[in-house]
Formats: C-alpha cells, sequence, structure tokens
C-alpha cells in the first residue's frame, strides 16, 4: 500500500469513528475495599457533560455521553429542557440510556427476573421510563445491563426465571419507539456468584431475539472468562444481524475496568477487524462505548487516553490489506496471512493520526494538550470541596 493510500485510509476511518463515553467515569468509584475520591470528579449531570465535551474537544470522537438513569437523573426522571440545554451547552448529546435495575433494596433477588410479581412490575416501570427518558431526549439506545442471579445451587428456579425475563423484555420492547433500540448486555458473574440470569452471549442473543427486532446484543469486552475468543463471538453477531454495540474496557482478570487496550491492544485489534471486515449496513449499526470506572488513575486523564488508544487502534485496523488478507486465507498460506494480519497492528501509526489531527483542526497531543489546558486543575479547584476527603476503609 502506498503512503498516499494509507494516509487516505486512516484519515476515512478516524473521520467515521466515534465512540462514546460513560457520565459514570467521570464520577467518584472505588471497589468495596475503598474508595479514593478525587477532588474533579463530577457530582451532577452538568459536571458530566462539561468533561465529555472537554473529551470530545481533545479527541473530536466522543460527541455523545451515556447516562445512567439513577446515577444522572435525580429521581430516575429526566427534566428534558435541562438536559437540552446542557447538550446545547456543551456540544455533546445524551447517548445511550442505561437503566439501573441493580442497586435499590428491593432488587436483593433480582428485578426482571425477581420471583415477586410486584417487584418484576416496578422493574418493567423503570425500563418504560428508561425507554421514555430515550425517546424524548432523541437518543437511540436503551441498554440494559440485568444484574439477577443466585449466589447459591438450588435456591432459584433457572427456567421460571428466563420466562419472567422474557416477559419484561417483550414488555420494554413493544414501547420502544421508531429509531429506538435495546440492547441486552450479559455478564458471566459478579455480583451473582452462582448463577446469572443472562450470562453470556448465547443467552444475551435468544433473549434479544424472542423481545423483537428492536432487540440486540451489547459486547462488554470486560464480560468473558480469561481466554474466550471475544473476535468470533463479534463474528456470528455481525452474522446473524444481532450485534447492537460494544463497552469497551479492558482487563486481566475479570471485569476489572481497566483502560481499553491497556492490557490486550491486540485483542481490541481483532475485534476491529471484525468489524472493518463486514459491510457498512452492519458498520452502521455498532454502537461504540466505552465502560470503566478509573479508581486510580486521573479521570480525564484516563478518558482521553482511551479515546486516543481507541483511535489508534482503530487506524492500525484500517491499514490491513483485507483484499490481500482474503486471497491468503483462501490460499491457506497461514504465514503469510498472519504477517498481512500483524504487519498492520505492527504498525506505528500515530504520525498518520497526528497528521489527522491537524487537518481537523484537533490537538495535536490530546493527553498534552489536557495536561496544557489547566482543565484538571479549574474542576478541581471548583468541585474540591464538594467532594469529601480521600477514604479508604476494609469492609
Ligand atoms: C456492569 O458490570 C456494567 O458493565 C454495566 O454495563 C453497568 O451499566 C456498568 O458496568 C456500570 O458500572
Ligand atoms: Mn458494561
Ligand atoms: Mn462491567
Amino acid at each position: 500500500m502506498s503512503a498516499a493510500q494509507e494516509t487516505e485510509r486512516v484519515w476515512a476511518a478516524l473521520d467515521g469513528f466515534h465512540i462514546e463515553v460513560p457520565s459514570w467515569g467521570f464520577a467518584n468509584t472505588g471497589t468495596r475495599f475503598g474508595k479514593f475520591v478525587q477532588g474533579g470528579a463530577a457530582t451532577t449531570i452538568e459536571e458530566k457533560f462539561a468533561d465529555a465535551a472537554e473529551v470530545n474537544k481533545l479527541t473530536g470522537a466522543s460527541p455523545t455521553v451515556a447516562l445512567h438513569v439513577l446515577w444522572d437523573l435525580p429521581g430516575g426522571k429526566a427534566d428534558v429542557p435541562v438536559i437540552q440545554a446542557l447538550e446545547k451547552k456543551h456540544g455533546v448529546k445524551s447517548g445511550s440510556i442505561n437503566p439501573n435495575l441493580f442497586q435499590d433494596l428491593e432488587y436483593k433477588f433480582g428485578s426482571i427476573a425477581n420471583p415477586s410479581s410486584e417487584i418484576r412490575a416496578n422493574a418493567l416501570a423503570h425500563l418504560l421510563d428508561s425507554v421514555e427518558i430515550g425517546r424524548a431526549l432523541g437518543s437511540k439506545d436503551v441498554s440494559l445491563w440485568i444484574a439477577d442471579g443466585s449466589n447459591y445451587p438450588g435456591t432459584q428456579s433457572i427456567r421460571k426465571r428466563i420466562v419472567w425475563m422474557e416477559e419484561v423484555l417483550g414488555a420494554t420492547h413493544a414501547a420502544l419507539g421508531e429509531g429506538q433500540r435495546m440492547l441486552i448486555e450479559y455478564k458471566p458473574f459478579e455480583p451473582a456468584f452462582y448463577h446469572t440470569d443472562i450470562a453470556d452471549w448465547g443467552m444475551a442473543l435468544e433473549l434479544a431475539r424472542r423481545a423483537g427486532p428492536k432487540a440486540k446484543v451489547l459486547v462488554d469486552t470486560g464480560h468473558h472468562y480469561q481466554g474466550t475468543n471475544i473476535e468470533q463471538i463479534v463474528a456470528w453477531l455481525l452474522h446473524v444481524d444481532q450485534l447492537g454495540g460494544f463497552h469497551f474496557n479492558d482487563r486481566k482478570y475479570a471485569d476489572d475496568d481497566l483502560t481499553l487496550g491497556s492490557i490486550d491492544p491486540y485483542q481490541l485489534f481483532r475485534i476491529f477487524h471484525e468489524i472493518l471486515n463486514s459491510t457498512k449496513e452492519d458498520q452502521a449499526g455498532i454502537a461504540f462505548m466505552i465502560d470503566q470506572s478509573h479508581n486510580l488513575k486521573g479521570k480525564m486523564e484516563a478518558m482521553v487516553q482511551s479515546v486516543v488508544t481507541a483511535q489508534e487502534i482503530y487506524a492500525k485496523t484500517a491499514l490491513v490489506d483485507r483484499a490481500r488478507l482474503a486471497e491468503l486465507q483462501q490460499a491457506c498460506r497461514l504465514v503469510e496471512a498472519e504477517e498481512c494480519f500483524r504487519t498492520a497492528f505492527w504498525q506505528d501509526v500515530r504520525p498518520l493520526v497526528r497528521e489527522w489531527r491537524k487537518s481537523r483542526g484537533l490537538p495535536v497531543d490530546p493527553l498534552k494538550a489536557l495536561t496544557e489546558s489547566g482543565y484538571v486543575e479549574k474542576i478541581t479547584g471548583e468541585r474540591e470541596s464538594k467532594n469529601a476527603k480521600s477514604v479508604s476503609s476494609y469492609a
């Protein structure tokens, strides 16, 4: 491939690459062993919009921010004019709407799969509210993660819970408006430690299919067992037209929520390859989102670093000579095929990405620009007194 062709490919890929940032990535979070509160962390939706806008300004790639209903919207209801005013002020739009069916006491034994019909009805009401919030804000996706499950064998009927979930998901699907979708996320364990009701992509796929055509599967890269071939799952979901989107993050052990690409950048490259190898139509239906909680890293720095890494790995993936690769695969020329694939991965695309940033009027080095802008100092000064001092304790 000539240098001009490489530039063209990388620039076209970056022009079309958007990745949503999560409101909760700017907020204080922790582990059950401690919470290291950051002075500049966002606590209000206004602050979350401001931080997301800053990331978008620096990277040019994150024009939407995912909202978590109970964490961002007081009382679980959206004051639509207020949010629209924030969108206008900050130049970023509301992205996926994330219902929260895991923190209320009534969900101790589950939400949409709870044996109590009353609790299931409450869960459905929250899902319907979330659909309505998405509709009112013009957001495409309602993104469902169901934490339901059980901790000990024999304590719950796995079969009955499937039926209950089908009922609630079907009713949620029926409420979706024109242009709205529901994405069903899976996770093998945590918080449940024996069985999780939607534990893997097969369960999510079947539930999505039964719910209806506007339901798709959401792949959170951290929600797999060690060694799972995630790109193969992606290829299958593309093949059956059921891939709705991603929650990107990285992991060393389980759902670590580490910065994407920090542990295994080659995995992200392999996932992106399956996507870029699919049709333009398929690609248009895939939502890229970040789902990370940064407990130790600075929140703004970690988010900028994540978006930049995603852009760089996406740019590398765009350089795979897919026509040549297909020929080599067909002829079973294994080493040449692998080298064709890996050559793109090993290529340092950062000079090309810098050129693209310059040509689009973006900072050439977003992380450096963040430091030089003084934004983190500014928000720390403004928010510090509100945010409590660093707390660390063993529960
Ligand atoms: C659960 O681990 C999850 O991945 C879901 O997407 C939640 O919405 C998110 O994390 C929030 O912590
Ligand atoms: Mn997730
Ligand atoms: Mn997760």
